[in-house]
C-alpha cells in the first residue's frame, strides 16, 4: 500500500477529463487500495482518481462515523432523483483549509461497477449524495469551488498558491 500525492488547485492537471475503466483487474484494485489508504491518512470522506493525477474513471468514499465502511465506484453514472437541492458545507483534500456552502440535488441514483467489475445501482441521499456529486465532478475536471463566486474562488487560488510558495 502506498500514500498518493494529492493535487492542489488551482494545477491544471485538476482540470483533466478522466476516461472510463475499460478493465477492472489486480492492478487497478492494488491503485483503488492505494487511494483508500491515501483518503484515511488526510482524514477525507472521497477522493477521485484525479486528485492523485489518474484520469480514470475511480471514486472512494466513506462517509460512516467509524471510517470502516469504504465505497468504490468504477464508471459511475449518476442521475438526480429530484429537484430538491441540498447545501452543504463542502470541502476537498485539493482545496485544502477551505470550505463553503455549495447547493446539489439531495438525492441521486447512481451505477456503476464495483472493485470485481461487478455492476450495481444505489439511491443515495444526505452527505453521501452530495459527496458522491463533488467526487464524479473532479472526473470532470470540476471542483467545488467552481460553484462559488469568481471572487471568492480567486481569494482562495490567492491563499493557496501564497501557502504552496511558502512551502516550496
Ligand atoms: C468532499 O472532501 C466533500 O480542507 C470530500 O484540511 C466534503 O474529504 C463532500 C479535508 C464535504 C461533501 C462535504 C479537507 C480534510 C477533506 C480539508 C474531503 C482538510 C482536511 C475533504
Ligand atoms: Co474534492
Amino acid at each position: 500500500m502506498a500514500i498518493l500525492e494529492i493535487l492542489e488547485f488551482p494545477d491544471p492537471r485538476l482540470r483533466t477529463v478522466a476516461k472510463p475503466v475499460e478493465k477492472v483487474d489486480d492492478e487497478l484494485r492494488k491503485f483503488i487500495n492505494d487511494m483508500l489508504e491515501t483518503m484515511y491518512d488526510a482524514n477525507g470522506i472521497g477522493l477521485a482518481a484525479s486528485q492523485v493525477d489518474v484520469h480514470q474513471r475511480i471514486l472512494v468514499i466513506d462517509v460512516s462515523e467509524e471510517r470502516n465502511e469504504p465505497l468504490v465506484f468504477i464508471n459511475p453514472e449518476i442521475t438526480p432523483l429530484t429537484d430538491t437541492l441540498d447545501s452543504y458545507e463542502e470541502g476537498c483534500l485539493s482545496v485544502p483549509g477551505f470550505y463553503e456552502t455549495v447547493e446539489r440535488p439531495e438525492r441521486v441514483h447512481v451505477k456503476a461497477l464495483n472493485k470485481d467489475g461487478e455492476p450495481f445501482e444505489m439511491e443515495c441521499e444526505g452527505l453521501l449524495a452530495t459527496c458522491l456529486q463533488h467526487e464524479v465532478d473532479h472526473l470532470d475536471g470540476k471542483l467545488f469551488v467552481d460553484h462559488i463566486s469568481r471572487l471568492k474562488r480567486n481569494r482562495i487560488r490567492k491563499r493557496i498558491e501564497k501557502q504552496q510558495r511558502q512551502n516550496a
